[in-house]
């Protein structure tokens, strides 16, 4: 978890499968010829992604999905592929649960659906492939345009546990998966956050995760929800702009500049900034804006740190603040079903 490190665990690198290439083969292919009303039809370019996931039993009643073998973390890596392209993935399971891996956003039959009432899973110590495709925006009949798949979305496990398969969510089986238009801007560092039930990541503070970047790098923060409680997410010091980038596209974009959004179970968000952007470097906070949440643990450190890599002043107090807080209820809530850790 690399960009989700805090100092008490080892790092390693979340890489973007698109911008480092961890993906094993790809196999070209034209496929999709976007057209849009009045313009010639364009070649794309669509390819065939390989990659194997492993899911794995964590520390703490836990389980995650990890690239290689004793990889696993909770969230899983960020997936990534571009509209048009197909991602196929091979599922290892490598516990003894029943569980899948279940994508939002794409297309896919009902063989990868990842769901017990397709038959669709893995049993225990069983290999299986799932494949999601994605598609551009096109033309249909009736002057309409048909979206893309492009988006932040998210994928999840959906079949330990009970008939409906929401064991493995509780404890720790999700991930982001972005799905890019060609030309979007890749980011400098990903972040992904979690909030489910009254956890971030299924961490509460003060060990939720501590995102750190350098000044103007450019982050971009994917947001999901999950568990049974809603939630609204809040950024310090930071505004993106609510549409699919999180920013604006033209002189005409119309949407709105906001740095609070509902964070609710199965929806995801995403969106860049340039860290310290205006505000200069620090200790941000960002967290759940349900008081009570943020009171129970929901909320965690965005520490900007200086251009040249070296902490800002106050910064180093401010997250020893943060670590000696009491984080608890006082409503005295019963519902943290954080699952463990
Ligand atoms: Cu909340």
């Amino acid at each position: 978890m690399d960009d989700t490190a805090d100092r008490t665990r080892p790092t390693f690198s979340r890489r973007s499968l698109i911008a480092a290439g961890t993906l094993g083969a790809a196999v070209p292919a034209i496929g999709g010829a976007a057209t849009l009303a009045g313009t010639p039809a364009r070649a794309v370019l669509s390819v065939t992604r390989r990659v194997t996931i492993y899911a794995e039993a964590l520390p703490g009643g836990l389980f995650g999905y990890g690239l290689q073998p004793g990889k696993a973390t909770v969230p899983g890596p960020v997936l990534e592929i571009y509209e048009g392209d197909t991602l196929e993935i091979t599922l290892v399971n490598t516990t003894n649960q029943r569980l899948s891996i279940h994508p939002h956003g794409v297309d896919y039959s009902t063989g990868s659906d990842g769901s017990p009432l397709n038959d669709s899973y893995n049993d225990p110590g069983e290999t299986r492939t799932y494949v999601w495709r994605s598609r551009e925006m096109f033309a249909a009949a009736g002057r309409r345009l048909m979206p893309g798949s492009a988006g932040y979305w998210h994928y999840h496990d959906h079949a330990m546990g009970t008939d409906h398969g929401t064991a493995g969510v509780a404890r720790g089986l999700y991930g982001a998966l972005i799905v890019r238009r060609r030309g979007d801007i890749l980011p400098d560092k990903q972040f992904t956050v979690v909030f489910h039930d009254m956890t971030i990541n299924n961490r509460t503070a003060p060990d939720t995760p501590l995102f750190e970047a350098d000044l103007g790098q450019r982050v971009e923060w994917i947001a999901i929800g999950h568990g049974n409680l809603f939630h609204t997410f809040h950024l310090h010091a930071h505004r993106w702009v609510d549409n699919r980038t999180g920013m604006l596209e033209s002189l005409s974009d119309s949407s709105p500049a906001i740095d609070n959004k509902d964070l609710n179970p199965g929806s995801s968000f995403g969106f860049q900034v340039l860290a310290g952007e205006g505000v200069g470097p620090g200790a941000w906070m960002y967290h759940c804006h349900v008081q009570n949440h943020s009171d129970g643990g929901m909320a965690g450190i965005f520490l900007v740190r200086n251009a040249d890599g070296s902490m800002p002043p106050g910064a180093e107090e401010a997250i020893h603040r943060f670590q000696g807080h009491a984080h608890h209820d006082p409503a005295s809530h019963t519902d943290h079903q954080g699952a463990g850790g």
